[in-house]
């Protein structure tokens, strides 16, 4: 396979209710998308999901602009390969830059698919047909508000319920919405908000007797020492997302017991090649996985739905319905839930979803090309 030229989109998508996390608030997300094709006009597709700011981790918008058109694309547009685990090796010597990375990666895995005729969640190694999704809710003005957003996910169907938590903002909106649903599939994320500072302990501390099936990274990403110490007081399962960008991170996790559930996103770890190895390593080590998000379009979405097929993948992913988030999505057909399940497209070759390309260049604001020669 050789890819003959790529280009990227700047595409913004208006959010349909405002999310805010620990640290930041926003009302429109801007993604980048890839487009890669190859000599015989085989197309395929990827989606750079990175935040605008550096606060979920280094990367912005701008960041990944400038590393996709000017590293990663250059390094494969034009090189040859036979299958799209062999892309990463491409760019070897690039340092981190996993948002970037991931998006490319993922446009190569769509275009292989497409051009060979098998369904993405095959190429992957997936198995099952049906995924469930979970919804992630961000910080709301009051607790009672956040019980109403809560009831409106559990109403369209949703099992499980993700609540972003920062310090000030946990023991009391996790007792109201627990007290609203005793029974509900609720853990909480604090994307590193927390320190081992006694109140934040404290407040940790507090959250144990609420059954929630996990707390998503409370400490900064390269504290797994914290992490570690935290799960040898808490009852309640420690789950790692920004603190494993690679398999390096990975295995130092597990050695170090810092890791009792592992988020995967295909984005925080470069790309689909990297997120089924990260699959593979936590199922020797039978740490459960479920694939996170970062408020997808439908491109990374479609990629998300595809991976969580695969078996590892035993807890809800955040692979909720485009229409959670935007009212009009990128793809056709958009990605939907029913009861809290989103199907696998096992029918079509590649993701299942086509891209409505006409939409997607009326929503970018800049567009770059490269390619070969
Ligand atoms: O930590 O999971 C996170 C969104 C932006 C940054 C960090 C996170 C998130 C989410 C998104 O929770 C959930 C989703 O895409 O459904
Ligand atoms: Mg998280």
């Amino acid at each position: 396979m050789q890819i003959s030229a790529a280009e990227l989109f700047a595409a913004r998508l208006p959010l349909v209710h405002e999310f805010e996390t620990s640290s930041h608030r926003k009302a429109y997300l801007e993604h980048i998308l890839v487009r890669v094709t190859d000599a015989g006009g085989a197309v395929g597709w990827g989606e750079i999901a990175s935040p605008s700011g550096p606060y979920y981790c280094a990367e912005t918008v701008q960041s990944c602009w400038h590393v996709a058109e000017h590293h990663l694309l250059p390094a494969v547009v034009g090189a040859g390969w036979s299958h799209p685990g062999e892309v990463p090796a491409l760019w070897s010597k690039v340092r981190g830059n996993e948002f970037a990375k991931a998006g490319v990666d993922m446009a190569c895995w769509d275009l292989w698919s497409t051009a060979t005729g098998v369904p993405l969640a095959g190429a992957l190694g997936g198995t099952r047909d049906r995924v469930v999704a979970g919804v992630s809710l961000g910080i709301e003005p009051t607790p009672a508000d956040l019980v109403a957003q809560v009831a409106r996910q559990v109403e369209a169907g949703y099992p499980r319920v993700k609540l972003k938590i920062a310090p000030g903002w946990d023991v009391e909106p996790v007792r109201a919405v627990r007290a609203a649903f005793p029974d509900l599939d609720l853990h909480v994320d604090a994307n590193g908000a927390y320190t081992e500072d006694p109140d934040h302990l404290a407040a940790l501390r507090g959250l144990d007797g609420f059954g929630l099936t996990m707390v998503e990274q409370p400490f900064a990403p390269r504290d797994l020492l914290a992490h570690a110490r935290l799960r040898r007081v808490l009852r309640t399962p420690v789950c790692l997302d920004e603190s494993v960008t690679d398999l390096h991170d990975l295995r130092t996790a597990l050695a170090l017991e810092a890791v009792a559930i592992l988020n995967i996103k295909v984005s925080r770890m470069g790309g689909l090649t990297a997120a089924v190895a990260a699959h593979d390593l936590a199922r020797d080590h039978d740490v459960p996985v479920w694939c996170g998000g970062m408020h997808e379009f439908g491109v990374g979405r479609a990629a998300n739905v595809a991976l969580s097929s695969l078996p590892g993948f035993t807890l809800p992913s955040d692979v909720s319905a485009s229409d959670k988030y935007y009212a009009r999505d990128v793809v056709r057909p958009p990605i939907t839930a029913d009861h809290g399940l989103v199907d696998v497209p096992w029918k079509q070759a590649g993701s299942g979803h086509s891209v409505d390309e006409e939409f997607v260049r009326e929503i970018s604001s800049r567009t770059a090309r490269v390619s070969a020669g």
